[in-house]
């Protein structure tokens, strides 16, 4: 917390470090009401950086210091400037070693980041800028250093004592405690410093490199969630042998650690050799854990763990450049889990994801470009953008250079600066020198904020046999208020016949068709490609598997989008098809709701879904995907002004039709899959997962004709299944069902049953929260009061306050403000418990601009009473300010 106004910081103000440090020897003295730690760092003068020996400035917040000693001198207060954030030295030699000792209070840190405790155990949370709460520092990517740390602790309450890298000692210690150390002979930033002390059990494996030596695997849980790892375990091996095919990256150290605990502000943490996960992203088993949460657990495994590459062995220069890891490592893993289960699927899922959110991100207040060009608090760009834009941005470059020219780019970038900290610019080098692409003007894609616009209208030349594509690409003003240049805008396409089949493409110029699906690479405001050789109007298939991250939009009928729902050769743009006509169809009956008309529903949309449904040819993941209608963040999203009640009633509404004219069909299909569910135990595979998706979709639609069969059927379901994913969706269809009496049943005795377990807890408040039936925000309140939440727990505070602000949109935005004022009230509690999970449950206030007049001044209201409620936190500070600005 801070009094002065927290300022900017620029990339355009880089410099490299002054100094340098080769050696970094910590040890903690661990206690239960304070910890000591010593570090000893060797330094050195950094030679590529200026002349003279200029003051270092070490950082450092919330430290107490206890004593200083350059090489052998002890110095004094007067030998020192000491301040809030920093440590300022005045070396008089270019190599010298610093030692430092400092108090630091992990058992009383809320922000949990830096050294903290969570329940009983020790752990760390350094990225972005934990590490100077742990000791004086300089802490930025580009200062890397080798690591060894000793970890001292009471032996009863500490029996397991972690850190990066290979163990090298343990033994006992006075009074009771013990020690160990770990020392890791890669150079790291301090971001990827880790340390973990706690009576931890672990479940152990091993693999076997393709170079064949071994690694040891092991996953550190309390005592209770030994029979919760598997999976995790499984996921690993799974990745390690996934970025060796299709990477060439081996693993380098001898064990590989990941510890899981519950309180954690993100989903977890690639520190080198120990991972630190929130447990929410580790442990799953089907009593516990839904096919979601499996699937999470699995990417997100596989994420941390191939950031050993992309992110630690080459890592930032700074953290402008925070995408060069994360979006690169979030391309990586949905790559990777494209590969273990249905690659069309998972392409939906992200995009419809990517859609929603970064898009509404991208139009907001905090809108920045993949590389930012300025931030207050590094904490609030661990963004949609950084992340998910970014992972695209990657996405295009594969589709730019084809998959072989990509590899030969990654394989470039790992062998040219393995050990290094560099910059987007450097991975996008790598990629141009290795195939010799010219990506320069691709690089806008890495300043230019905000969503690229692509209006694409179409020619027929009867007579020419020529078809051509007019491409019109815009982009909207930013608040940084910079000029939008044309991007390069990979548009993959194919031309469908009346048949549906693909056509040849003959591009005008070219001595021949090539392919029947092919990559436009629209360059310029305006472009037109023109196809020869064809003998009847085509229908376009364009922006296939969504290729680019834009809006992109062609006047399509609602019979041309039922054709491609159902002959597009591209399963991406099959569902996108389906989703297309139902935002025409939805649109139509938001328009509907405002006249204050009677709701008339196309009945093209029913016919289109009832031929998916009838399909048992198709992938039922994909059934599932096609019978969910666009949410209702996604229509607020591209909406003019949203009006939420329309949206919500309209949504309702079509919901409503389709369960009611669909309901043979329905039923039919929920039966026939939970029939299998009943009779198979359940598997934790893709086939399953699209098999129970649909049976719970099917049964979500089902409970809105609120017949005693569909009833009986729930409970049944409920009761008697055998895992969280059906026990869970049965519970929520209750919760949002009519049958009161039922609904509070269920709901006592699945929390009765899961009592003690707080990630099954986590989504028993979802649920609840989540529920669109009147009298939300009274019914959060009263969870609040329940003995299982705590605002001290990001999963309860996302579980509950997440979960109301981001999904419940009718009841969240009553027009009354509670909802706004609650969530107002929220943050300002929370600034001054944890800052990082405040920010973040700030999101939804910062969008006022999509509502109505009224709705906006209530929003603002409670940002500007945010603003006013005191010392703020830097991170909720640059929300609020940038969104009011
Ligand atoms: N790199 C971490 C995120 C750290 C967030 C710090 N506020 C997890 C990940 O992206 O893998
Ligand atoms: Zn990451």
């Amino acid at each position: 917390m801070r009094t002065e106004q927290p300022q900017a910081i620029y990339l355009k103000d880089y410099q490299a470090p002054e100094y340098l440090i080769d050696e970094t020897h910590l040890t903690f003295e661990l206690f239960e009401d304070h910890t000591l730690v010593h570090a000893q760092l060797v330094m050195r003068r950094n030679p590529a950086h200026g002349d003279g020996l200029p003051a270092l400035v070490l950082d450092g917040q919330h430290l107490e210091l206890l004593s200083v000693q350059l090489d052998d001198q002890a110095l004094s207060p007067s030998d020192y400037q000491l301040d809030a954030d920093s440590l300022t030295l005045h070396p008089s030699a270019e190599r010298f070693t610093l030692d430092t000792s400092v108090r630091i209070h992990p058992e009383s840190n809320t922000a949990l980041e830096g050294l903290y405790k969570s329940g009983k155990m020790f752990c760390t949370q350094c990225e972005a800028e934990g590490f100077r709460k742990i000791t004086y520092y300089l802490d930025r990517p580009d200062v890397m250093s080798v690591f060894t740390t000793t970890v001292i602790a009471e032996q009863h309450r500490y029996p397991v004592l972690l850190s990066n890298g290979n163990p090298v000692g343990s033994g006992p210690a006075e009074d009771g405690r013990h020690w160990a150390t770990w020392e890791d002979p890669f150079m790291k930033p301090a971001y990827l410093f880790a340390l973990v002390a706690g009576d931890l059990w672990c479940v152990e494996d091993s693999f076997t490199r393709q170079s064949g030596r071994e690694v040891a695997l092991r996953i550190y849980v309390e005592p209770e969630n030994l029979d919760k790892c598997e999976h995790a375990m499984v996921s690993l091996k799974k990745s390690m042998r996934w970025d060796e095919e299709v990477y060439g990256r081996e693993y380098d150290l001898d064990i590989f650690m990941i510890v899981a605990v519950n309180d954690f502000n993100m989903g977890a943490m690639e520190n080198k050799g120990l991972n630190i996960f929130n447990s929410s992203c580790v442990l799953a088993r089907a009593e516990t854990a839904t096919d979601a949460a499996h699937q999470r657990v699995e990417a997100v495994v596989a994420h941390e763990y191939f950031h050993n590459w992309s992110g630690n062995r080459v890592t930032c220069r700074d953290w402008f450049q925070l995408s060069l890891k994360e979006g690169f490592t979030v391309f990586r893993d949905a790559e990777f889990s494209a590969d273990m289960n249905s690659a069309t699927v998972k392409r939906i899922e992200d995009v419809a994801y990517l859609r929603t959110h970064q898009f509404a991100e991208d139009a907001g207040p905090m809108a920045h470009p993949v590389r930012p060009d300025s931030f207050i608090e590094i904490s609030n760009f661990y963004t949609l953008t950084i992340y998910e834009k970014g992972s695209e941005v990657v996405r295009m470059v594969r589709t730019l250079l084809g998959a072989e020219g990509f590899r030969k780019g990654s394989d470039l970038y790992f062998e040219r600066h393995d050990g290094q900290a560099v910059t987007c610019d450097d991975f996008i080098q790598a990629m141009e020198d290795a195939t010799g692409a010219d990506l320069t003007q691709f690089k806008r894609w890495y300043v230019q904020a905000g969503t690229p616009r692509l209006a694409v209208s179409e020619a027929w030349d009867e007579q020419a046999q020529r078809y051509s594509l007019t491409f019109r690409q815009s982009c909207p003003a930013t608040p940084d208020g910079r000029e939008k240049l044309p991007f390069v805008i990979p548009v993959e396409m194919g031309l469908l016949d009346a048949a549906g089949n693909d056509l040849p493409l003959h591009l005008q110029g070219e001595a021949a068709a090539q392919g029947t699906t092919r990559v436009l690479s629209v360059t310029e405001a305006e472009q037109t490609f023109v196809f020869e050789g064809l003998t009847a109007k085509p229908l376009p298939s364009l922006l296939r598997g969504f290729s680019a991250p834009v809006k992109l939009s062609f006047p399509y009928d609602r019979d041309q989008l039922m054709f491609l729902m159902q002959h597009d050769s591209d399963g991406f743009n099959r569902w996108e098809a389906g989703q297309q006509l139902a935002v025409q169809v939805l649109q139509e009956l938001i328009e509907q709701h405002q006249r204050g008309e009677a709701f008339h529903l196309d009945p093209r949309l029913i016919a289109a879904l009832g031929t998916v449904l009838g399909d048992e040819s198709l992938d039922p993941a994909m059934v599932a995907e096609m019978l969910s209608l666009p949410g209702e963040a996604y229509l607020t999203e591209i909406s003019e002004v949203a009006d939420v009640d329309a949206i919500h009633a309209a949504r309702d509404f079509a919901r409503q039709q389709i369960a009611e004219q669909l309901h043979t069909a329905l039923w039919d299909r929920y039966q026939a899959n939970r029939e299998v569910s009943r009779s198979t135990p359940y598997v934790a595979s893709a086939e399953h997962f699209a098999r129970r998706g649909l049976q719970n979709i099917a049964l979500s639609y089902l409970m809105l004709t609120g017949k005693p069969d569909v009833l009986a059927a729930t409970l049944e379901q409920f009761e008697h299944c055998d895992n969280m994913t059906e026990r869970l969706t049965a519970l929520a269809v209750l919760v949002n069902s009519p049958f009161s009496a039922e609904r509070e049943q269920a709901l006592q005795a699945f929390a009765e049953h899961f009592k003690d377990n707080p990630l099954v807890m986590d989504q028993w408040f979802s649920v609840q929260a989540a529920s669109t039936q009147p009298g939300g925000l009274a019914r959060v309140k009263a969870l609040m009061q329940h003995p299982a939440f705590t605002l001290k727990n990001p999963n309860k505070v996302r579980a509950l306050i997440g979960a109301f602000a981001g999904q419940n949109l009718v009841n969240f935005h009553a027009a009354d403000g509670s909802g706004y004022r609650f969530l107002a009230d929220l943050v300002i509690e929370l600034n001054a418990l944890n800052p990082q999970i405040a920010s973040r449950q700030l999101a939804p206030l910062t969008r006022w601009r999509k509502y109505d007049a009224a709705r906006q001044a209530l929003m603002k209201g409670e940002l500007q009473r945010i603003l006013d409620s005191g010392a703020l936190s830097s991170d909720v500070y640059e929300v609020v300010s940038k969104s009011l600005a």
